[in-house]
């Protein structure tokens, strides 16, 4: 799939992002037993949704072990969990995402276009060999302030959802939110979605979705900055609004170490004139694919795993499509190949959103206040997480 846009729409307009949520197949439940689960087609709005996690070499050198040790940190990443879950406009469905655990165990920080339309989510903790630790259905959906759906502001910097587990989860993995912008740092991203290579001629697939996967990249710059400098050097065709970004998208280019046509952001820093550069790739350089939306982007702050964005959109074809460079898309027809990008929401700026409707940290009021407000309290954060909330499964 080449980075088709057939909407008009502001997200659109900004990048040719497409929507990483992932169908699984209508006939997952047949090809499960049989070992297999082939892609569809996506129906997720816009109508080009990709399926994209791909990775230098094959999926399977890149399973997501929960019980492996990431930096000395012991099953570091069993608190990420894989969510199938239905939609209203398509009942026989079953849809994928992924998610993060948040402190206190009772919500997952997915992506907002995760739930747009959703009914109902099964949250499967250190998904494994088919098989979660620990299984979870959701029992309310709470958007980032902002947030509308994918075809409105998918780039806007606000593509998040926490969603409340119908009962708490102990014994994994809770991650700390990154409370800086992290431009020009290393991350690990996680997911549980479509699998492939960076010099494949084919889409991601479902061929190893009894695992999650896992990769790095470097966020280069951010949507913004990068649409400045787009709309700077085009004219204001580009349109280019600064008022559009009330959050921040990181982009990421798939990186081919052999082949430094494919560093898209690199070449797209130089012709642009941007504040940015990219480098050739780094060691098990991968981009996220369908499903792995919701996903997290992880930086080592020194002494643990941060989440510091969370998958949002892909787009393939940039270079060719806009700016008159050729060969930075190593494959038109693989919507996750090397010279791809990808966005993810920033969650600095959503810090005080996520722990309003988490509790966790609790509000630092003084204790002896404690008593006679927590009824108040409790009502005034109740009715503010009503009013954000959406359907409940
Ligand atoms: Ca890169
Ligand atoms: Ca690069
Ligand atoms: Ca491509």
């Amino acid at each position: 799939m080449s980075s088709t846009i057939t909407s008009p729409a502001r997200a659109v307009r900004t990048l040719g992002a497409v929507a990483l949520a992932a169908m699984l197949a209508a006939a997952a439940v047949q090809a499960e037993a049989a070992g297999t689960m082939t892609a569809s087609l996506p129906v997720w709005a816009p109508s080009a949704l990709s399926p994209l996690t791909s990775n230098l070499t094959d999926p399977p050198n890149w399973r997501l072990d929960p019980g492996a040790s990431f930096n000395g940190v012991a099953n570091a990443f069993d608190g990420t969990a894989l969510l199938l879950f239905k939609i209203d406009s398509d009942p026989g469905g079953t849809y994928a995402c992924s998610g993060s655990l948040m402190q206190g165990g009772e919500y997952v920080l997915t992506a907002g276009h995760c739930v747009t339309d959703m009914t109902s989510m099964q949250v499967n903790f250190g998904w494994y060999n088919g098989a979660a630790l620990q299984t979870r259905t959701v029992t309310a959906v709470h958007t980032a302030p902002g947030w509308v759906d994918f075809n409105t502001n998918a780039d806007q910097g606000n593509d998040l959802a926490l969603v409340k587990l119908d009962q708490k989860v102990s014994g994994l993995h809770t991650y700390a939110l990154s409370t800086t912008n992290d431009v020009g740092k290393t991350h690990l991203m996680t997911g549980y979605g479509t699998v492939g290579t960076g010099g494949s001629s084919s889409d991601p697939d479902w061929s190893d979705w009894k695992y999650g996967h896992y990769g790095w990249n470097v966020a280069d710059v951010t949507s913004k900055d990068f649409n400045k400098a787009a709309g700077d050097h085009i004219g204001p065709g580009w349109g280019y609004d600064a008022a559009y970004y009330t959050g921040t998208t990181y982009m990421s280019d798939f990186d081919n170490p052999s082949n430094p046509n494919n560093n898209t952001l690199g070449r797209l820093g130089s012709l642009l004139g941007g504040s940015w550069t990219s480098n050739n790739g780094v060691a098990g350089e991968a981009l996220i694919a369908g499903g792995d939306s919701g996903g997290g982007d992880f930086i080592w702050d020194g002494s643990q795993w941060v989440l510091s964005a969370v998958h949002s959109w892909g787009w393939g074809g940039a270079c060719e499509d806009y700016f008159g460079l050729a060969g930075c898309d190593a494959s038109a027809s693989n919507s996750s190949s090397f010279g791809d990008l990808s966005g993810s929401t920033a969650v600095f700026s959503h810090v005080g959103w996520i722990q309003s409707v988490t509790g966790v940290p609790e509000p630092a009021t003084p204790i002896m206040l404690a008593l006679g407000l927590l009824g108040v309290g409790s009502a005034a954060r109740w009715r503010r997480a009503a009013s954000a909330s959406q359907r409940a499964a």
